[in-house]
């Protein structure tokens, strides 16, 4: 397995406007603008050097929603690159691992799938083989 890096810091916020921040101060700007309707948000990819941010705006009820209610804003997931998704997922299950989601899907940047905050020290953690 090649070394893995992160691909993206998912922050829930309550406006997309928040990246406004990024590009007064950083020269950051938002490049892409979508929304997920299954996951009820709308997000907005800021590159940041190698990495991403991405900003999650709900649209209405769903994890992020859920999140903004109980823990404010704040970061959401971070995402970690991998070169297979699949056999990472298989030797996660095999060690007792808490996965949200036990086969990949499709997400906004390729295959991706959640593995549970209890499982990895508070952290909700994403997969992503683009
Ligand atoms: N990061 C860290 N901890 C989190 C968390 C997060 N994002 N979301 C919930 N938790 C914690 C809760 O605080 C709670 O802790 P305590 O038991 O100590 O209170 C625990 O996890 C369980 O929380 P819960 O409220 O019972 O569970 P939820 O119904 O909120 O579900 C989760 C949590 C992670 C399973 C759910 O949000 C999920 O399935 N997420 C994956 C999908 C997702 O997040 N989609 C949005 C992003 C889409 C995208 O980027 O494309």
């Amino acid at each position: 397995m090649k070394t893995v890096k992160i691909h993206h810091i998912g922050i829930a916020v309550n406006s997309l406007e928040r990246g406004t921040f990024w590009n007064q101060f950083l020269n950051v700007k938002a490049e892409e603008i979508k929304e997920i309707p299954d996951q009820n948000v709308k997000i907005a990819f800021l590159s940041v050097g190698e990495t991403k941010i991405e900003l999650l705006e709900p649209l209405g009820e769903g994890a992020v929603s859920k999140f903004l209610e109980k823990r404010g804003e704040g970061i959401h997931h971070i995402a970690v690159q991998v070169d297979d998704i699949n056999s990472v997922l298989t030797r996660m299950k095999e060690a007792g691992v808490t996965l949200i989601d036990e086969t990949p899907r499709e997400g906004a940047e390729g295959k991706i799938a959640f593995v549970h905050p209890k499982s990895t020290g508070g952290i909700l953690l994403e997969l992503v083989q683009p």
